[in-house]
């Protein structure tokens, strides 16, 4: 059998550590605490997207030198999210005719990368200084190289915009400033966005939007995009979204899922008006599941579930992106029943 059966954390000291300079730089604890995947869920997970997937392929990629997996004390191969992530990036460019010279080439690039840190402390020095074609640059040349797209958002962009804000809240960052970068991130993730959207024209839809009053919307964008590049159908409302238009969303495109963003502590109230009207006005037909994210939601998870819906705590785009899926992929998608709300 080749794979171990269950899955195991690389910070349990039976596994050796992912070769490669870029697999040990991010080795952070968070890294090593992340589950290490057997090679038949590796192919079980990514057989969806890449049909041509299997064991012997990922032994190949492996012979050639494009990655490597950890072993268990009995040789059973175990993949990381990064290995995973690798895999998908290889795959996608051998879908774009790249040759395997050209794949070893780009990979090495990728593994000469500072840490992720270091190229958001990049962007935001740039962006600071009013630099912004250097601050574009900065991220548009990491996605050039297949630097991934949920680490990008996540890891890159994301602290960048956190430090922002603490600037601001210590007085040493005009509004003004914090509305320019703010603007140049928005344009970054739908440039982003558009280049790895494979939004099919059928399937399951999602509807996502933030509430009434809610004007922070770069966390949901980033979202929006990365569920894009997992090849999900994503209709985006916007920032400040009255519960009417969503209602009208929800009925033209039918989706199994709602996603709202709540991040400041007073839209709250907004989320629980929106379920309402939701519900009330797709009576007697269910309503979709809704699914609320955002630091209010994340801080007040009893009162969102109070209002029938589903709190999703998880700040990483990435790993928000993994509870989405959850939902969205198990049998039977939650409903909210109109007689229950
Ligand atoms: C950019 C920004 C703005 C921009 C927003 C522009 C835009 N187009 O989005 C503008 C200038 C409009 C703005 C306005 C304001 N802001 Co402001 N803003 C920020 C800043 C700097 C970054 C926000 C951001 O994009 N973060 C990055 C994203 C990627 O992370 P995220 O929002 O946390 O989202 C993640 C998760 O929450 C989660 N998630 C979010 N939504 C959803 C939804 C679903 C379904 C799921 C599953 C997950 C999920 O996943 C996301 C991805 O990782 C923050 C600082 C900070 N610490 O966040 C302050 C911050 C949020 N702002 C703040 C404040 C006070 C304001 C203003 C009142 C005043 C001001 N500074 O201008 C107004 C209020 C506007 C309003 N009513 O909404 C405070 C909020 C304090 C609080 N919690 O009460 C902060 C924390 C700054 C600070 N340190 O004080 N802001």
């Amino acid at each position: 059998m080749e794979a171990a059966s269950e899955s195991m954390t690389a910070v349990d000291g039976h596994v050796s550590a992912s070769k490669g300079p870029r697999g040990k730089e991010r080795g952070t604890a968070e890294q090593r605490a992340k589950p290490l995947i057997p090679i038949g869920e590796v192919v079980t997970r990514l057989r969806h997207q890449y049909p041509d997937i299997t064991h012997s392929s990922l032994r190949f990629l492996e012979r050639e030198g494009l990655i490597t997996a950890s072993r268990t004390p009995g040789g059973h191969r175990l993949y990381s999210t990064n290995d995973l992530q690798r895999i998908r990036q290889i795959k996608a460019w051998q879908a774009q005719g790249l040759s395997l010279a050209e794949i070893r080439h780009r990979l090495a690039q990728l593994d000469r990368l500072p840490p992720a840190s270091l190229l958001s402390d990049q962007f935001l020095a740039h962006a600071l200084a009013g630099d912004f074609a250097s601050a574009t640059s900065t991220i548009l040349s990491l996605d050039d190289v297949g630097f991934p797209l949920g680490q990008l958002f996540g890891d890159v962009l994301r602290p960048a915009l956190v430090t922002i804000g603490k600037r601001w809240e210590d007085g040493a960052l005009l509004i003004a400033q914090e509305k320019e970068i703010s603007e140049l991130a928005r344009d970054l993730i739908a440039e982003l966005t558009i280049r790895h959207s494979k939004m099919p024209a059928e399937g399951p839809a999602i509807v996502a939007a933030c509430v009434r009053g809610e004007f922070h919307e770069l966390g949901l964008l980033m979202i929006c995009g990365l569920l894009r590049a997992g090849g999900r159908r994503v209709y985006y409302l916007g920032p400040d979204v009255d519960a009417v238009f969503l209602l009208d969303a929800v009925r033209l495109h039918q989706p199994s899922i709602v996603l709202l963003s709540a991040k400041m502590p007073p839209n709250l109230a907004a989320v629980k008006t929106t379920t309402t009207v939701l519900v009330n006005g797709l009576a007697p037909h269910p309503t979709p599941a809704i699914l609320v994210g955002g630091q209010a939601a994340a801080e007040h998870p009893d009162l969102v579930r109070s209002w029938r819906a589903t709190p999703i705590i998880e700040d990483h785009p990435e790993t928000a992106c993994q509870a989405i899926a959850l939902i969205l992929d198990a049998p039977g998608t939650a409903v909210t029943s109109p007689s229950t709300a």
